[in-house]
């Protein structure tokens, strides 16, 4: 059983449909998430915490709303914007562009303790060259990834999907979907399975589940 690491119920559902629920299960694990301006280095060092929690392969997701007029805002900070602004905030700056395009990008970030072979896709190995420049601690040590030399490895699949921002419309999905349209449909007007066949998520589960089969 795949630990799929979020405290977000709809990611789940979403995993669930895609890889099957027997394949895959919650690990409702509140994981550090660092301020980056990427979602990548973010999942990265979730994966690492989440598989040094849980002693078992893990799927982090960090997902986010990217609108193209406000420069990727609110992009990795979409969880403290909905929770502090919230949805209806948002769409109300987003009504005020004349541009309002705006993408979800989802990054999926696997570690299972082991290395990888060379694949298309992305290793993040912690970056050693960042937390030398950031100098030795109080002990003289260079702290790499919570203090080990040799951060683990993660393996990282993205996926994102354009669209607009739109007045709420739709009861399904959760977070941004009803202000998310792609297509004509926003994301709260589809199912799971119809929102995961166009979505980031849905994109990056494809990328995983493809290689995760080979493993
Ligand atoms: P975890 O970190 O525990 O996974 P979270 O909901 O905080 O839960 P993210 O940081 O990845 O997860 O999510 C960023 C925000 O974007 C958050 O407000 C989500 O509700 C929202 N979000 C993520 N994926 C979404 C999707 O597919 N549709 C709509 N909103 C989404």
């Amino acid at each position: 059983m795949l630990n799929y690491v979020t405290t977000n119920a709809g990611k789940v559902r979403e995993a669930e449909e895609y890889l099957g629920n027997e394949s895959v299960g919650q690990l409702d694990f509140d994981y550090t998430e660092v301020q980056a301006p990427e979602l990548g280095p973010i999942a990265a060092r979730g994966a690492r915490e989440a598989y040094r929690h849980a002693g078992e392969p893990v799927l982090v997701d960090d997902a986010g709303l990217f609108i193209e007029d406000l420069d990727g805002f609110p992009g990795p900070y979409s969880s403290y914007v909905e929770g502090t602004l919230g949805v209806e905030r948002v769409w109300e700056i987003a009504e005020a562009l004349e541009d309002r395009r705006a993408s979800f990008r989802c990054v999926l970030a696997y570690c299972d303790g082991e290395g990888f072979a060379a694949s298309p896709d992305p290793v993040d190995r912690g970056d050693r060259v960042a937390a030398a420049a950031a100098g030795p601690d109080a002990d003289g040590e260079v702290s790499v990834e919570g203090g080990s030399a040799e951060p683990l490895p993660v393996k990282l699949f993205e996926g994102a999907v354009p669209g607009r921002m739109v007045a709420p419309r739709g009861d399904g999905g959760f977070g941004y979907d009803p202000i998310f349209e792609h297509d004509g449909a926003t994301f709260a007007e589809m199912d799971a399975a119809e929102k995961n066949a166009v979505s980031h998520r849905g994109r990056a589960l494809g990328k995983f589940a493809e290689w995760f089969a080979e493993r």
